[in-house]
């Protein structure tokens, strides 16, 4: 049996106890709980500096928080299912009143179980619910999904990445991974799809991808985008993190005008501004 995916984008998005409306461009704030974050690593490691670090993306328009326990840079090692968890469900807990959505970033089936009983509405998976046992564990709940494409792993996934035509290959991996959650019961509207860029794919890869985005903003889910700080703009730049600001707006507006209708990112109040303004721009009114 195959299930028909929908032309046009849903109009929101259903993510736990929250309903986003999409009519708007959103903006998710990235909180990595984590030590070795290739860009924030240790800014946030302890619980309290992590919900004050949350609170603040949220007073600066964050429409979504993204909670990160384990880093995927490059060259990552990962991390066990208690330390992920002793790092994320204290900032849960102090987060459930919050007012956005609490997205986790996890690929482990058990971490998904645990942080949507304490609270969280949506997970995040690199791996894009390619496990079985990650698909069974979001199935059945109500929460928001993004589903990433990755080539490889995150330790060994910047070693010669190859692809005949990157856009395609991306394209052909979401459509299948739509289809399946569609299969296990999923409603369409929970899903997000995200081309992962800078997951097993070089400077050039992400670039063709980001060009393209408008080919995956068609199939029929909402598209979020995630290039802050990333190493393409060093590349492009000569930046290191912490001076790649003007150079990840730059790729979020591109991204927005390509279709995007979440952009991932670590600075709210300027990404939030630019888009203010670039929509305003695009709308002709304000
Ligand atoms: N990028 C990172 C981590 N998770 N999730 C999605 N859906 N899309 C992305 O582009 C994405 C992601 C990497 O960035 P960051 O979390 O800042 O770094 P680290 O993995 O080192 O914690």
């Amino acid at each position: 049996m195959s299930v028909p995916i929908p032309i046009m984008p849903p109009p929101a998005l259903l993510c736990g106890r929250f309903e986003l409306s999409l009519d708007q461009p959103l903006v998710m704030g990235v909180v990595n709980l984590t030590p070795d974050s290739f860009s924030d690593g240790g800014r946030f490691a302890e619980p309290q500096a992590a919900i004050d670090g949350a609170l603040q993306l949220i007073s600066e328009g964050a429409d979504l928080i993204d909670l990160g326990a384990e880093s995927t840079r490059p060259g990552s090692r990962p991390v066990g299912i208690d330390e992920e968890l002793r790092r994320l469900l204290p900032v849960i807990e102090g987060l459930k009143g919050c007012g956005v959505p609490l997205s986790v970033d996890t690929r482990k089936p058990e971490v998904m179980r645990r942080v949507l009983a304490a609270g969280a509405d949506m997970i995040n998976d690199i791996g894009g619910f390619s496990d079985p046992q990650a698909l069974a564990a979001v199935a059945d709940s109500d929460c928001g999904l993004c589903v990433m494409h990755m080539r490889g792993e995150p330790a060994t996934m910047q070693l010669q990445p190859r692809y005949d035509d990157v856009v395609g290959e991306v394209e052909a991996f979401l459509r299948a991974r739509i289809a399946a959650l569609r299969m296990a019961g999923v409603d369409a509207r929970r899903i997000t799809i995200d081309p992962g860029i800078g997951f097993g794919k070089m400077l050039g890869h992400n670039l063709q991808l980001l060009e393209a985005l408008d080919e995956l903003a068609g199939l029929g889910v909402p598209l979020l985008v995630g290039v802050s700080r990333k190493s393409l703009i060093g590349a492009l730049t000569g930046r290191p993190p912490q001076q790649r600001l003007a150079g990840s707006l730059a790729a979020a507006l591109a991204a927005v005008a390509r279709g995007a209708r979440i952009v991932r990112v670590h600075d709210v109040a300027a990404t939030h501004d630019a888009l203010r303004v670039w929509q305003a721009i695009d709308e002709g009114r304000a």
